[in-house]
């Protein structure tokens, strides 16, 4: 598995945090840092949230890692993480900061992101593949519309409602908006194909929590169902459109390299 850069920006986010210098020959665990002495950080945006885990230690936090814990899956789909004195251990490596900063769940964090494509078509030249990209509320980068996986929820209908509520702001919308959805993209949405599943380089990311992701490939050839999409940003999207594929394009985490999966997908023959 290949470093993480994201997470070991100076500042953590939302706060003022420093992260500790690694550089990027220190990231793995197995490469001595002998003067490692990174700063502790779980933010108070958490606490008593039902959504997140208990502080370690507190008898009545008994989580069963690398393992399904009751409706929380805590398996990483890097494979077996470490466990030392009671916090599990970033699979990839340091990040300058322990604790479990802003995210609720110590370990992997399970989150689900779908990549909707389609062709923009020009006279003359090769059409190109488009996708559509939410703006963040939190950072205000372009980002796939993901979100985390809630307890005992399928991955595969975390990445579908999360795009309906981010982009096309579901939340908001009346039962009969719902119900034409469900007559005019159900077929569509029931043919997602899985392009990857794994790490996520993401700025919240911590030596003892981390964001682990499934995106999902919901493809329309011939452009003719997604042209039906009202997209309407919601939850905590402040922006949504279609974006060209380019090799310049620069998102949220890791989502280049999800979106570029996407792209060899379809163009490579
Ligand atoms: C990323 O954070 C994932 O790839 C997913 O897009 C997102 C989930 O977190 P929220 O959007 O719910 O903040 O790591
Ligand atoms: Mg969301
Ligand atoms: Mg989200």
């Amino acid at each position: 598995m290949s470093i993480h850069f994201k997470c070991r920006s100076r500042l953590y986010p939302r706060s003022n945090v420093e992260r500790f210098p690694v550089p990027d020959e220190k990231v793995p665990w197995f490469v001595e840092y002998k003067d490692y002495k990174p700063s502790t950080y779980n933010s108070p945006s958490i606490e008593g949230k039902p959504w997140a885990d208990n502080e370690i230690g507190n008898p009545a936090f008994k989580p069963k890692w690398n393992d399904v814990d009751g409706n929380v899956n805590r398996k990483s789909y890097v494979g077996l993480y470490e466990i030392k004195d009671g916090y599990p251990l970033n699979p990839v490596g340091r990040t300058g900061i322990v604790g479990r900063g802003v995210l609720g769940r110590w370990g992997p964090n399970h989150a689900a992101d779908p990549v909707v494509t389609r062709w923009k078509q020009l006279n003359n030249k090769e059409p190109v593949l488009q996708f559509i990209a939410i703006k963040r509320r939190d950072t205000g980068e372009w980002a796939l519309p993901g979100g985390m996986v809630d307890p005992g929820e399928k991955v595969a209908a975390t990445a579908i409602r999360e795009f309906q509520e981010e982009a096309m702001n579901s939340i908001e919308a009346t039962e009969d908006e719902k119900a034409e959805w469900k007559a005019k993209f159900h077929r569509f949405f029931s043919a997602g194909v899985e392009i990857y599943s794994g790490y996520v380089d993401d700025p919240r990311n911590t030596d003892n929590a981390w964001m682990e992701t499934v995106a999902y490939n919901f493809h329309d050839e011939s452009g003719t169902i997604v042209a039906a999409l009202e997209l309407k940003a919601g939850d905590d999207a402040v922006g949504v459109r279609w974006v060209d594929i380019t090799n310049d394009l620069n998102l949220y985490a890791s989502h280049k390299d999800i979106v570029s999966a996407v792209l060899k997908r379809h163009t490579d023959k």
